[in-house]
């Protein structure tokens, strides 16, 4: 596969930007290689900087359910930009884009639109802190929840990949108040609350994690959580970002069916444009400024050509529910033939899957936590992963990532991706 363009930009990339990339995960670091400009993007198709197609398994880290360039996003973007790029005032289209996440999440009375979901994350934990008078967080080890120096504490995503142990910049003051859990582990939780009584004022998780692989809750997990707080006035954000509006319209809250107190959005909600979102209980929300003095602030926050690409992705995913009963077939089908490859092939594996978000792990165990993540294969991964990169399959460059399928991909999309995986060998 010709990368040369690819190779010319990367080297004249690093000239000027840390790493040559915007997000160290878009590196290639850990994986090795070139990583790939991208020219251009439709449905489920990439196209880099030297021709080459790809079927699309990264969909910019989530947001592009739809696919690429969703012709009713690009129109609507389109018609308002002609309007002015921002205001820095209220707008009835904030409005439209509050009362439809309403309508679409259970347990959101009010709702602060933010431009990312670290700021969305940040802002929730400040406001939990705010709320209870507490100072701490528990959060999982695996989980990410953006960069946010409280939340850089045996964290996934970028900083597993990256294998960093402690992030230089984070204080030990801040470090501190962070205390972590392996996730799926209730009793740990329960023994740091003990041994942390009334200074907990938050428990943050991502609901289903997408940052060291797909990694589902066991049965009563979640459950257990939920008790925790409601015993000890501890704030229960549940950290959506990826799997909002992407495992049902009301996300995980809907799909679990449990309630957090928090929520925290972005990618979707936002239709790849820069849109984040932290939301809940009125009781707790009302603390926000300019209603209370837990401050938060900013100056793009509810641009109007963000929330215009918003509004229209989320009024699509509304509008059509059937989306999800596809996503589901389709992701389902790619599970179970990868799993029959691979068995076929006899290399040991793994697949975790819920809706359109997934992963595979090349291992002989399950895979439930950052401990057994960290025991899988990555090297053969990275193998795996180039691969599948050369037969044209664009899969996330870490195995501390999930996949995710947007709908524009098709049955033969499908069927090439499973004949990229039967070329594979050890
Ligand atoms: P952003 O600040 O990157 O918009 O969102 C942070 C965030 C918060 N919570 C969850 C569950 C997330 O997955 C993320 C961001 N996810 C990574 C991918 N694992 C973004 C990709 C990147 O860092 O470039």
């Amino acid at each position: 596969m010709n990368i040369s363009q690819s190779k010319l930009l990367f080297e004249r990339a690093q000239i000027s930007i840390p790493g040559g990339v915007n997000s160290p995960v878009r590196a290639f670091k850990s994986v090795g290689g070139t990583p790939l400009f991208i020219k251009s993007a439709k449905g489920a198709y990439l196209f880099d900087e030297d021709g080459n197609k790809f079927i699309d398994y990264i969909n910019s880290w989530g947001p592009m359910i739809l696919g690429h360039a969703y012709k009713p996003v690009v129109k609507a973007i389109q018609k308002k930009v002609v309007d002015s790029t921002s205001f820095g005032a209220p707008t009835e289209l904030e409005i439209q884009m509050a009362e439809l996440i309403k309508s679409m999440c259970p347990n959101v009375d009010l709702i602060r639109m933010v431009s990312s979901g670290t700021e969305a994350c940040m802002s929730a934990v400040r406001l939990a802190r705010g709320f209870t008078g507490k100072n701490k967080i528990i959060k999982f080890e695996g989980c990410y929840h953006g960069h946010a120096d409280c939340f850089l504490v045996k964290a996934g995503s970028g900083v597993a990949t990256l294998n960093i142990q402690t992030v230089p910049g984070v204080t030990g003051g801040v470090a501190n108040d962070t205390l972590t859990a392996p996730y799926n582990n209730l009793h740990a939780v329960e023994k740091l609350i003990a041994e942390n009584k009334n200074e907990i004022a938050a428990i943050i998780i991502e609901p289903v994690v997408g940052n060291m692989g797909c990694i589902l809750p066991k049965a009563g997990f979640l459950e257990g959580l939920r008790k925790i707080c409601d015993e000890e006035n501890i704030v229960f954000i549940f950290d959506e970002v990826m799997t909002g509006f992407r495992l049902a319209t009301g996300g995980a809250q809907e799909k679990l069916k449990i309630n957090a107190d928090l929520v925290t959005y972005g990618k979707v909600i936002g239709g790849g444009l820069p849109v984040g979102a932290f939301g809940g209980k009125k009781e707790i929300m009302e603390h926000i400024a300019p209603l209370g003095n837990v401050y938060q602030a900013g100056t793009l926050s509810g641009n109007p050509i963000a929330m215009i690409g918003g509004f229209t992705m989320l009024n699509e995913l509304k509008n059509n529910p059937s989306i999800y009963d596809e996503l589901e077939e389709k992701s389902f089908y790619l599970e179970k033939k990868m799993h029959k490859v691979l068995e076929h092939k006899k290399i040991p594996h793994r697949i975790n899957r819920i809706g359109s978000m997934m992963s595979l792990h090349f291992c002989n165990h399950d895979v439930y936590d950052f401990e057994t993540v960290s025991k899988t294969d990555i090297s053969l991964f990275n193998k795996f992963f180039h691969h599948m990169l050369s037969n044209g399959i664009y899969l996330p460059p870490s195995g501390y990532e999930s996949w995710f399928l947007s709908n524009a991909i098709s049955k033969k999309d499908l069927k090439n991706t499973i004949n990229a995986i039967e070329k594979f060998s050890l």
